[in-house]
């Protein structure tokens, strides 16, 4: 298992072994080789051992939530470092409930996360950025004419996963910093979905970095076209407090094991809100996550209570 091979490394085929049992390898997993790793035509190694992962981003099955197999959680992506939450400021519309979905996960994975604002040339950011004025989020801007230096420099050397719905950019942004990934760009229909192109995760090397010197490691960006939501059932209320470092302070003067819920009369964290110390749409949204999770985390259920007076609320 070689560190990081360099980008002249040879592209290897292999396959799961026997011995590995019911272990799936994922992308991201740092593997051990044997066979034929040469990597000529025909070559086929065999996958013999899949390294402890540093981390691991999960997401449940959105295809079937009736049944229980629907719901299992599965590991997309491992050893991730950093979770690039890819957001369109118009076109499709930014929806703030996603995002924080994805920042409860990013938290819980201890994954950094980094808001990428794409369609900047559709609509600026201030709506989203002032919901998050409270944290301090890292963020890029991207439009079609922008150079992407600030977000290569922040992608050098790591290993960054990009979620993000349908028809935000991100095959255009992936194909723009590595321009051999050819990934096929959808076209954003008129009610602003996008079509679904491709469907499996995929890690991509990222080009060096020249402003990071020749030997720096240039880091790898995983797409994850057919990642929808992420399920947050297995999080704690303490824990998915943590994607909303606003509210926490909010908390100290809780009873023990307050559920932080509407319906709990001594939750400080309307008296929080009430006093201006936080937004209350964090809050509503906090809310929302939380009561999407006693519900197993169905997407659409937390859908359903999308606040209509607040348009930024969706996730
Ligand atoms: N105006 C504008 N359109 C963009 C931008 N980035 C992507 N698009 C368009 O948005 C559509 C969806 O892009 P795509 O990369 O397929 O999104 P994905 O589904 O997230 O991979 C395509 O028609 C792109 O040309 C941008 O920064 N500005
Ligand atoms: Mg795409």
């Amino acid at each position: 298992m070689p560190p990081d091979a360099g980008p002249d490394a040879p592209l290897v085929t292999a396959m799961r072994a026997r011995e590995l049992g019911r272990k799936s390898v994922v992308v991201g997993d740092r593997v051990g080789l044997v066979g034929d790793t040469s990597g000529t035509a025909g070559a086929l190694a065999r996958i013999v051992r899949i390294a402890e992962r540093t981390s691991v981003l999960r997401r449940t099955a959105d295809d079937d939530e009736t049944t229980a197999e629907g719901r299992l959680e599965r590991v997309v992506v491992a050893n991730a470092d950093q979770l690039v939450i890819v957001s369109a400021l118009a076109d499709p519309p930014p929806r703030t409930g996603f995002i924080d979905r994805c920042l409860v996960a990013a938290y819980d994975a201890d994954i950094e996360p980094l808001l990428c604002l794409t369609k900047a040339d559709l609509a600026g950011p201030e709506a989203v950025l002032g919901y998050y004025a409270e944290l301090e989020l890292p963020y890029v801007l991207i439009r079609p004419d922008s150079d992407l230096d600030a977000l290569r420099s922040l992608l050098a050397g790591r290993i960054s996963v990009m979620v993000g719905h349908s028809g935000v950019g991100k095959s255009t942004l992936v194909n723009r910093l590595v321009p051999d990934a050819a990934r096929a760009v959808g076209t954003v229909s008129a009610i602003g979905r996008g079509r679904h192109t491709s469907t499996s995760a995929v890690a991509l090397r990222l080009p060096r970095d020249p402003t990071h010197g020749g030997n720096a490691p240039a880091g790898w960006i995983v797409d994850t076209p057919g990642v929808r939501s992420f399920g947050l059932a297995h999080v704690s209320a303490d824990s998915l407090l943590h994607g909303f470092p606003d509210l926490v302070e909010g908390t100290v003067d809780c009873p023990a094991n307050c559920p932080h819920t509407p319906d709990e009369p001594d939750c400080g964290l309307d008296a929080w809100v009430a006093a201006g110390k936080a937004d209350p749409r964090r809050l509503a949204s906090y809310r929302r996550l939380l009561a999407s999770r006693s519900g197993e985390g169905d997407a659409r259920a937390e859908a359903d209570q999308r606040n209509p007076g607040d348009p930024l609320a969706g996730s």
